[in-house]
């Protein structure tokens, strides 16, 4: 029997910070899972080493589901994001060693390629609105089919999305969270106006993506989505905090624009009322805080059933591991829908070498075994963590709303 002889946990910041797992069996073979929870990345290390791994040592590598349903049920306490990172980081990581042991890239453990390749979506923004369609541009011209524009809101301080064309994703750089502002009357009316505008320069033959963020009540979401209908969103994503499921009811009567959500939830019961009222089209936990590939395939097949697609996260908030992961399910999966794709920084490839490759707005696997990503430990001791946030956000009067 092939046992899990140690398991490492490595946090470092090779341009931001991740938390990646490393699991070796007695066999010697070693497994990548990521761990990372973007502005939390030490509350899962330190869940992992002090509560978790002391467990892991000597069970049978092979067993992957009753692993997993030995970290979940054996907490006691269900569910949460620190408790669904930490058993996402194991499990993929086991994935990844059996596809070694069976020398077989982990698609072809979850049935094979029902696909060539991922169709995935690039993140246009821009400080104002001709930087931002000048990035659409850019991405189009890259081949991307599928583009996320996102933009600041002019009279509102530093609102979500308004970051340098083409710089990649890192919401903070202070020791603190950076505070920012937020104004749901300004975004209903600017919003519409510059996704328009997107639409003007560029036309209809690609998937135009929005990211809503948390920010809008059930009512302004609908609103905002029937604002928007002409301009044939992909989707609108996030429109209302997804802890009130039953909010989407009322965004469905109110606009046919498609809806994703589920980038913050960690189970299947946390996305259960918007599948199977089928009050979403695409559901996108993420394979590195919804408890690996072990739990975030039995939520893509609960979703097949209701004609639920997958969009899974997939910012530089995490590591190339988890998007090596992510698709080996996005290339299986009957329901697939589209993979958000960030490029991560030059760096961050010092220290993680994943296999896939991005051509064309499409991006191919590797067919190495496991999920076919180095990871270079002593590169990583060159980038030492340091302790960062994700902002918040604050209304007019000071109040403090979702970033
Ligand atoms: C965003 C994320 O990519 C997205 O859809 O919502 O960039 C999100 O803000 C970060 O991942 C948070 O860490
Ligand atoms: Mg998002």
């Amino acid at each position: 029997m092939d046992t899990i002889a140690r398991c490492d946990v490595i946090v470092c910041s090779p341009g931001r910070n991740f938390v990646t797992v490393k699991i070796t069996t007695s066999d010697g073979i070693v497994g990548w899972g990521d761990a990372t929870l973007n502005g939390r990345e030490l509350a899962v290390a330190s869940y992992l080493t002090e509560h978790v791994v002391p467990c892991l040592i000597g069970r049978d590598a092979s067993r992957i589901g009753d692993t997993w349903q030995y970290l979940y049920r054996g907490a006691y306490w269900r569910r949460g994001p620190v408790t669904m990172t930490a058993i996402a980081a194991v499990d993929v990581a086991l994935w990844d060693i059996k596809g070694k042991r069976a020398n077989l890239p982990v698609y072809e453990l979850l049935g094979g390629k029902a696909r060539e390749n991922v169709l995935v979506y690039g993140h246009a923004a821009g400080g104002d609105l001709a930087e931002m369609v000048d990035d659409v541009g850019r991405f189009l011209d890259l081949g991307f089919t599928a583009v996320r524009a996102q933009t600041g809101l002019v009279g509102v301080p530093q609102a979500y999305g308004a970051h340098a064309a083409g710089s990649t994703y890192d919401p903070a750089d202070g020791s603190l969270p950076t505070e920012t502002g937020w104004d749901t009357r300004a975004y209903l009316d600017q919003a519409p106006a510059y996704l328009a505008a997107v639409r003007e320069r560029f036309g209809f033959d690609f998937d135009l993506l929005h990211d809503c963020h948390h920010r809008m009540t059930p009512n302004e979401a609908g609103r905002f989505g029937r604002s928007v209908e002409e301009l044939k969103l992909f989707w609108m994503e996030d429109p209302t905090p997804a802890e009130n499921q039953e909010g989407f009811r009322l965004i469905r009567q109110r606009t046919s624009t498609p809806i994703a959500v589920g980038e913050v939830l960690n189970s299947i019961w946390d996305v259960q009322t918007l599948i199977t009222e089928q009050l979403i089209d695409y559901v996108r936990t993420s394979v590195s805080h919804a408890g690996g590939i072990t739990h975030l395939r039995r939520i893509f097949d609960l979703a097949a059933l209701y004609h639920v697609r997958s969009g899974s996260h997939g910012a530089t908030d995490l590591s190339p591991v988890s998007l090596a992961a992510a698709l080996a399910l996005d290339i299986t999966i009957p329901n697939f829908g589209i993979q958000e794709y960030m490029a991560h920084l030059p760096v961050t490839h010092e220290v993680f070498r994943p296999g896939y490759r991005l051509e064309g707005g499409r991006v191919w696997l590797s067919d190495a075994p496991g999920l076919g990503v180095e990871v270079d430990e002593e590169a990583a001791k060159k980038f030492p963590y340091e302790r960062k946030y994700l902002p918040v956000a604050r209304l007019a009067d000071g109040t403090l709303w979702d970033w």
